[in-house]
């Protein structure tokens, strides 16, 4: 008993550990300084045995591995994360948390989502964004992965990936809908509209011809279907392409749903591109035309997010991922996990977004054209800091 004590006192401090904005100096948003959710935050009774008599050395019996990329959504109050959570198994599933605070306190509920399966049961399951659609349900969008039928003999890593669909209205009883069909081989970082677009449900895709490959596909695409069940997309256009030499040249996804504001509909994504050390996943913004969500009107350059410090190192490194946000009123919280490993928070407002969206400029796309840019920028400031205002800028 003692042992367990103790280990109930350490988690009880985790849980109720105090978190604090960090001024990121970028003006864009603050990061909390601890990650909100760490696979030390699942319950105790879901790792080790309490009986004394089975578990006399008070092991993990079930252990945890992760707990990261999570779906995000305010509901009765509460903010809500339906995190996926690894166990040491590998094999992911849902659980949700939730907290009276966006930024701490956040706590799983006594057991994980027993997800309905299809007649094709899923070996692993990922990554669920949470929708709440103008059609009265909560959809749950996710990766769903079996083995690929087609793998060469040997090969027990292929896989086929599938946008995985359930509903609920309490997230506590789910509904299972057959998986997205559409014209693409696999599909991962699927997300509903949360709007009918011409009396049809809209969806974010992410065509793919391989597991980790993504071949001819790999931008953010867009189909419509006329129903939930199934959901059938008969054709898929490319919203936002890959594209050579930026952030995301190797493949991007959609990450939480899409939010509405007076200037167009504000996305927050993910960018892969390749480096000498692997893949490196940033995160990023864009906005689309209210009237045509699948049209993009504002692209910045660059990331948003980028991985920094402690974010940097996990079970696969230089990774921040983003499938869950939460809009409260006039703020927004970024729920980003690091490094397939743990989950963080930052905090900004649909004012700060839009004017970053709206005002930050387009990558030039050619080096020459980024110094003709930050030089016209430059220039700008260099006749401002002539004036006695700014003249504290022109030290040395
Ligand atoms: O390991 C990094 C990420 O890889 C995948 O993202 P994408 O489909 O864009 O390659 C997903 O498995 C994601 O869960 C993971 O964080």
């Amino acid at each position: 008993m003692t042992k367990l004590k103790a280990l109930s006192e350490r988690y009880e401090t985790l849980i109720n550990l105090a978190n604090k904005a960090v001024d990121t100096g970028n003006g864009i948003y603050e990061r909390y300084e601890n990650p909100i959710l760490t696979r030390e935050h699942a319950p105790i009774y879901w790792r080790y045995d309490l009986n004394p008599d089975t578990n006399p050395y008070l092991m993990e019996r079930i252990g945890v591995n992760a707990a990261f990329n999570p779906g995000a959504i305010k509901l009765n109050g509460k903010y809500i994360l339906m995190v996926r959570v690894e166990g040491v198994d590998r094999k992911s599933f849902f659980a949700v948390a939730e907290s009276d605070s966006p930024v701490q306190g956040f706590r799983f509920r006594d057991y994980p989502v027993l997800l309905p399966e299809t007649d094709d049961p899923d070996v692993n399951v990922y990554d669920m964004r949470l929708v709440e659609h103008e059609d009265g349900w909560i959809y749950g969008l996710f990766c769903t992965e079996r083995k690929d039928p087609g793998a060469a003999r040997g090969d027990t890593s292929s896989a086929v990936a599938q946008g995985g669909i359930a509903r609920t209205k309490d997230l506590t009883t789910w509904e299972r809908l057959p998986d997205l069909a559409t014209p693409s081989p696999q599909q991962r970082n699927v997300v509903l509209h949360p709007e009918f677009v011409n009396g049809k449900y809209a969806f974010y895709t992410r065509p793919q011809d391989g597991f980790i490959d993504t071949g001819a596909g790999g931008g953010i695409g867009w189909g419509l279907s006329e129903g939930m069940n199934p959901a059938v997309i008969g054709h898929e256009m490319l919203v936002d392409p890959k594209l050579y030499h930026t952030i995301k040249e190797v493949k991007n996804g959609q990450g939480a749903a899409p939010l509405k504001t007076d200037a167009g509909w504000l996305h927050i994504a993910h960018g892969v591109r390749n480096t000498a050390a692997g893949l490196r996943y940033v995160i990023y913004a864009f906005m689309t035309d209210l009237n045509d969500p699948e049209k993009v009107i504002h692209a910045p350059a660059g990331h948003l997010i980028a991985p920094e410090g402690i974010e940097r190192v996990g079970d696969v490194s230089n990774v921040v991922f983003c499938n869950g946000v939460i809009q409260d009123g006039e703020d927004i919280y970024i729920y980003y996990a690091s490094s397939d490993t743990r989950i963080h928070v930052a905090a900004t407002s649909i004012g700060r977004l839009v004017d970053y969206c709206l005002n930050t400029p387009e990558d030039p796309l050619r080096s020459r054209a980024c110094v003709e840019q930050r030089s016209e920028l430059i220039t700008r400031n260099l006749k401002l800091m002539e004036t006695p205002e700014y003249a504290f800028l022109r030290r040395g």
